[in-house]
């Protein structure tokens, strides 16, 4: 190992809504993870891979946690709370125009009760674009007071202001270690998934509370992913039949917007060309169990 080489998996955790997947997406000046103004957006956790000089950092974006009874958000808060096991370093995110809300103060909690110490805590209050600075200031004096949280960095993921600071810490507080991931790797998801959400980003931002809320994407085939243009093919899911006309909309025009603005993401992303093939089905009840 040489010598002065650090690496650490930092955890984005909060609850939903606050920011998380555009911070994360700030940190590696990518678009990512897939970001919208509905709660529990991000469903699965995501690996965003930087480099601060001789520091590697691993940003795991997670599912908003809330206080909930639905065995589908169960299941989100699960994924996010086994991300923070993994964790090196936990940084809480919390909106700075709302502060420290119910639901923050149960997630530090139990934070604090089953994390040791061990694992470094941190605060990152974002939104700072939209709160005034004296909220803020009595934000950060309850952060560290009520919580010992003494790290806290103020950040507007929108904006994209004061992430050097934040990356400069990170740097220094991971472990040292060898990097786990090569150096200009961006992530560890297959890129299968990742087109799959670009087109989820695109059905949560159109179709608005007539959502039909478990809907899945999958990329079914990929066709000449080697060359300049290349074709992809993705199954969206429905759970029952009568969601299948709201995604694809009066006279086809919702999945007609959804197919042009995920094809125009989809080629950002992978600087090519790109087209995209939607087909809407409905999901087996097996997969519905799973
Ligand atoms: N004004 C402002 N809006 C922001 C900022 N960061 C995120 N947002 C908006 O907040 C909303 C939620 O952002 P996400 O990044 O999806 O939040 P999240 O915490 O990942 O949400 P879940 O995945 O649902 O848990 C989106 O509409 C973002 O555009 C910011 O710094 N300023
Ligand atoms: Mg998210």
């Amino acid at each position: 190992m040489e010598e002065s080489k650090r690496f650490g998996f930092t955890a984005l955790v909060g609850e939903p809504n606050v920011g998380k997947s555009s911070i994360l997406n700030a940190m590696i000046n990518k678009k990512l993870s897939i970001v919208s103004h509905k709660v529990q957006t991000t469903r699965f956790r995501l690996n965003g891979i930087m480099q601060v000089e001789k520091s590697q950092l691993v940003f795991i974006d997670t599912p908003g946690i809330c206080e909930t009874r639905s065995l589908r958000d169960r299941k989100y808060n699960k994924v996010a709370w086994r991300s923070i096991h993994e964790a090196n370093i936990v940084a809480l995110v919390l909106d700075a125009k709302n502060g420290i809300t119910e639901g923050a103060n149960t997630i530090i909690k139990r934070l604090r009760s089953n994390f040791s110490k061990a694992v470094n805590t941190i605060a990152i209050v974002n939104k700072i674009d939209l709160a005034d600075k004296l909220n803020i200031l009595l934000l950060s004096e309850k952060i560290s007071k009520d919580f010992g949280i003494e790290d806290i960095f103020y950040v507007s993921a929108k904006k994209r202001l004061g992430f050097d600071a934040l990356k400069g810490w990170l740097a220094s507080n991971v472990p040292q270690g060898d990097w786990l991931f090569e150096k200009d790797q961006l992530s560890d998801a297959p890129l299968n998934f990742i087109v799959s959400e670009i087109t989820r980003e695109k059905i949560f931002l159109r179709l608005h509370d007539e959502l039909p809320y478990d809907i899945e994407v999958k990329t079914r085939e990929w066709k000449n992913p080697k060359d300049e243009s290349c074709m992809i093919f993705q199954d969206i899911f429905v759970e029952r039949a009568s969601q299948k006309g709201i995604v694809l909309g009066k006279n086809g025009e919702a999945i007609k917007s959804i197919s042009i603005n995920a094809r125009e993401d989809i080629s950002k992303f992978l600087s090519k060309k790109v087209h995209l093939f939607l087909r809407v089905k409905l999901k087996k009840k097996m997969s519905r169990e799973q």
